[in-house]
């Protein structure tokens, strides 16, 4: 069996601005990841953005705001590689390789793009129904055994190890590595703040489901206290939640953002009712936030300063991507 380098890969679609689901699931398990054994790769990914329309100069500017917001968590250039995905072109050309190993029936099971296309499925991009296979291409272009995704990726990252295995498989190779999904922490899911069975997104319709990274402190005092709760106090144990969506959503988002586990949080408030444990939540939530959202606008004023630091890492991830494209090709059969 292959030693495969632990590498950690992961990314984030600018398609409209960073919430604190994508925060607590995504970013601040990067920062985490980083300077421990992996070698940590992230990625701004633009080619995944444009699977639906995106206006041209608000993606440049989306862009930029999700590496800002990477680098204002505390992704540090010097020790992992952060570039945006269009910068490399291998993503594309492995995308194209696996998706031919991929199979339609494996992409009929994805639920994110029944969620996504709904009843217009004939109307969607191709790209939003083979989005999995450029994923998998993202993750194995670099030869990653470690995926940091938030509970919705679960499925793509599985595809991902599906991918792998049918390509080592066909070619009778052990070439690209297993790769594990990294799905740690309370917060997860972090769901949609008007109605608990759905999770919070970028896109979604209303502003006031969604915590933005660069809310404002009354903004984000105003959407928690707007929140959707029930009229019941926060339970004894954490099984007393189990039938209520939006008040675990909440008890969750307070896990994540202070480091504690759910069952920790509800001992402290067990019996607290929201007037006490929501103005609680939306201090916690700015005390950690706003430091983020400040340097955040402190970076997006030197967009140069960004697109440099985008263009270094670009050519980091390059001088890996290419030469494990190059082999692919190399067994797939292609003269080069
Ligand atoms: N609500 C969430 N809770 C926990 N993790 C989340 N992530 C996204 N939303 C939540 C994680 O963030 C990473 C990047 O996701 P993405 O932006 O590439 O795609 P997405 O999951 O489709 O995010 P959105 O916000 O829902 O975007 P739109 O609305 O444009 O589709 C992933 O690790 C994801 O799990």
């Amino acid at each position: 069996m292959t030693q495969f380098t632990p590498r950690v890969f992961s990314g984030i679609k600018p398609s409209g601005g960073l919430t604190l689901g994508n925060y607590l699931g995504a970013i601040k398990r990067f920062v985490d990841m980083q300077g421990t054994d992996f070698e940590t790769m992230y990625c701004v990914v633009d080619l995944h953005a444009i699977t639906v329309w995106q206006d041209p100069a608000e993606l440049r500017d989306a862009t930029r705001e999700v590496a800002a917001g990477f680098l204002a968590s505390g992704i540090d250039p010097e020790k992992s590689t952060l570039f945006n995905q269009s910068q490399v072109p291998a993503h594309a050309e492995l995308g194209w390789l696996f998706s031919c190993v991929a199979r339609v029936g494996w992409m009929n099971r994805m639920t994110q793009f029944k969620d996504k296309a709904g009843s217009g499925a004939e109307k969607v991009s191709l790209g939003l129904y083979a989005y999995p296979a450029l994923m998998a291409a993202d993750i194995l272009l670099y030869h990653a055994t470690h995926v940091p995704v938030g509970e919705d990726q679960k499925q793509h990252v599985e595809l991902t190890r599906d991918i792998a295995n049918k390509f080592n498989h066909d070619f009778k190779v052990d070439f690209f590595p297993e790769t594990n999904p990294v799905i740690e922490g309370p917060a997860t899911r972090v769901m949609n703040l008007r109605d608990g069975t759905k999770k919070m997104s970028k896109s979604g319709e209303s502003d006031m489901e969604r915590i933005n990274m660069t809310d404002t402190a009354d903004l984000i005092a105003k959407k928690f206290k707007k929140a959707k709760t029930d009229p019941e106090p926060l339970p004894e144990t954490l099984d007393g939640l189990s039938t209520r969506p939006e008040a675990k959503n909440l008890v969750d988002i307070y896990a994540g953002l202070s480091g504690q586990t759910s069952e920790q949080v509800i001992a402290e408030y067990a019996g607290a009712g929201w007037g006490r444990f929501k103005p609680a939540l939306a201090d916690l939530a700015v005390e950690k936030l706003a430091p983020i959202s400040s340097e955040m606008a402190r970076y997006m004023d030197d967009k140069a300063e960004i697109d440099r630091i985008l263009a270094r890492g670009a050519e980091k991830a390059r001088a890996i991507a290419d030469p494990i494209l190059k082999q692919t090709k190399e067994i797939i059969g292609f003269v080069q």
